[in-house]
This record gives structure tokens, sequence and C-alpha cells, in this order.
């Protein structure tokens, strides 16, 4: 481990409403990252590569039923047992373009009427995101992109319950980009925040969330 060596990684997230675009412009921005020679892994969550993935997957595709508490509980364990293993990517000087994260977490189980702070509790002390790119549409217009698949949360009115909890988790750290512009000018947008958080979280050390 050569950590103390080197700069530490940035850990990047883009947020939004389903079909907002965050999975393409992932891709693009950890492309570009490469392009450049920058260290630079693309993770997403919910990660359904673990056993509590799978049983978030079996729930997202209406396999398996399961209360409001407990899916969000699954969620965030999700996340925890990821935690050490992207403190140590970040600390070995790798950036990580994540796909969703705790406010994904929140939005949508508080979307459910779950009480946000009791929604916030669990995702207490993960790391805290140097950049949070939050890719704004609205529920109408996402809709219209079709694609709108068979999954669980999938439907307008509940992404219109998802796009208001999303305003209220809102912090001023958060950049906001109009999801509807062309997907060049998206891309890069996203590039030069990314390029400047990169530089700057390089003097910073790894911050925990919402403590
Ligand atoms: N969830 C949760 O409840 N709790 C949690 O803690 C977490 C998640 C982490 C699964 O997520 C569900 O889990 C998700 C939230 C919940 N439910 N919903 N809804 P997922 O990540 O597996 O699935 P997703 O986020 O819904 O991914 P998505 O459908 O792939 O959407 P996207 O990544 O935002 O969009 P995209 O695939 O990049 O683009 C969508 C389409 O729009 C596609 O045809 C593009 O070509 C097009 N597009 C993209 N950008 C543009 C622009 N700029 N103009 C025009 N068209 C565009």
């Amino acid at each position: 481990n050569n950590s103390e060596h080197v700069s530490r990684g940035a850990l990047i997230v883009l947020e939004g409403l389903d079909r907002c675009g965050k999975t393409t412009q992932c891709g693009k921005l950890v492309s570009s990252l490469e392009g450049r020679g920058l260290p630079v892994e693309a993770w997403r969550f919910p990660d359904r590569n673990t056993d509590i993935g799978r049983m978030i997957s079996s729930y997202l595709t209406n396999r398996s039923q399961l209360d409001d508490q407990a899916i969000h509980l699954l969620f965030s364990a999700n996340r925890w047992e990821k935690r050490s293993l992207m403190e140590n990517k970040l600390r070995n000087g790798i950036t990580l373009v994540v796909d969703r994260y705790s406010y994904s977490g929140v939005s949508f189980s508080a979307a459910k009427g779950l009480d946000i702070e009791w929604c916030k509790a669990p995702e207490k002390g993960l790391i805290a995101p140097d950049l949070v790119v939050y890719l704004d549409i609205m529920p109408e217009e996402a809709a219209s992109r079709g694609g709108y698949g068979s999954e669980r949360y999938e439907q307008l009115e509940f992404q219109r319950n998802v796009a208001h909890c999303y305003r209220i988790l809102h912090d001023v750290a958060w950049k906001v980009i109009d999801a509807r512009l062309p997907l060049d000018s998206i891309e890069n947008q996203i590039q030069g925040l990314a390029l400047e958080s990169i530089k700057s979280c390089q003097k910073k050390p790894l911050s925990t969330l919402w403590l």
C-alpha cells in the first residue's frame, strides 16, 4: 500500500431521476478521464453483484416483496459493504465515478412517505462525495425519453415524488446541470467540474456524509 505517497482520488457522484442520462454521462466521463491518463473506475449503486445486491435486484424487478424500511436498509447496507474498498481505491489515487449514491437512497425511500431523517440515518458515516452532479430533468420529460422498463419505480407519479425529495436534499455544493441539453454540452460541463474536483480534493482529507 503506497497510499501515503499518492494524491487521493476524487469521489464523484451523478444523481437524478430515472432516464436523466446518468449512466450515459458516467461512461463518457470515465472515458475522458482515462484518455487523460488519470486512474479512474466506474461504479454504480445498487451494486447488483453482491448477495445484498441480488436481493435488491429481485425487489426492483418485482420478483420479491419487502417492507419499505427493509429495502431501504438493504440499499444502505449495499453501500456499507463497499465502503472500505471505496476508501482503499480513493487513498490509492483512483477517482471513482459513481452512478447513484446515498441521495438516491434517501429520495426514493422518502418518496414512499418514510421520514427523511430516518432515511438519512443509516447513510451517516459513509464517505462524502467530493462532487455531486445532479442532472436536472422534469419527470414528464424523462418519461418521454421512453424506455421506462418494468422495474418497480419506473412510473411518472412516483418519479414526481422522487424529484420533490431530491429538492429537499439539495445542498449548495451540488452542481445542477440541465439534463435536456445536448449530450456533448453536458459532457463538457461535467468534465470541467470533475477535473476541478480531482485537483482540489488532493489537499482535502476524506470526509464523512451527514455527520
Ligand atoms: N434506488 C433506490 O431506491 N435506492 C438506492 O439507494 C439506490 C437506487 C442507489 C435502480 O437504479 C433503481 O434503484 C432506481 C433508483 C433505485 N430506480 N429508478 N427509477 P439503476 O441505477 O439500476 O437504474 P436507473 O438509474 O433508473 O438507470 P437508467 O434507467 O439507466 O437511467 P439513466 O442512467 O439516468 O439514463 P441513461 O440510460 O443514461 O439515458 C436514458 C435515455 O435517455 C437513453 O435512451 C439515452 O440515450 C437518453 N439520453 C441521455 N442523455 C440525453 C440527452 N442529453 N438528451 C436526450 N436524450 C438523452
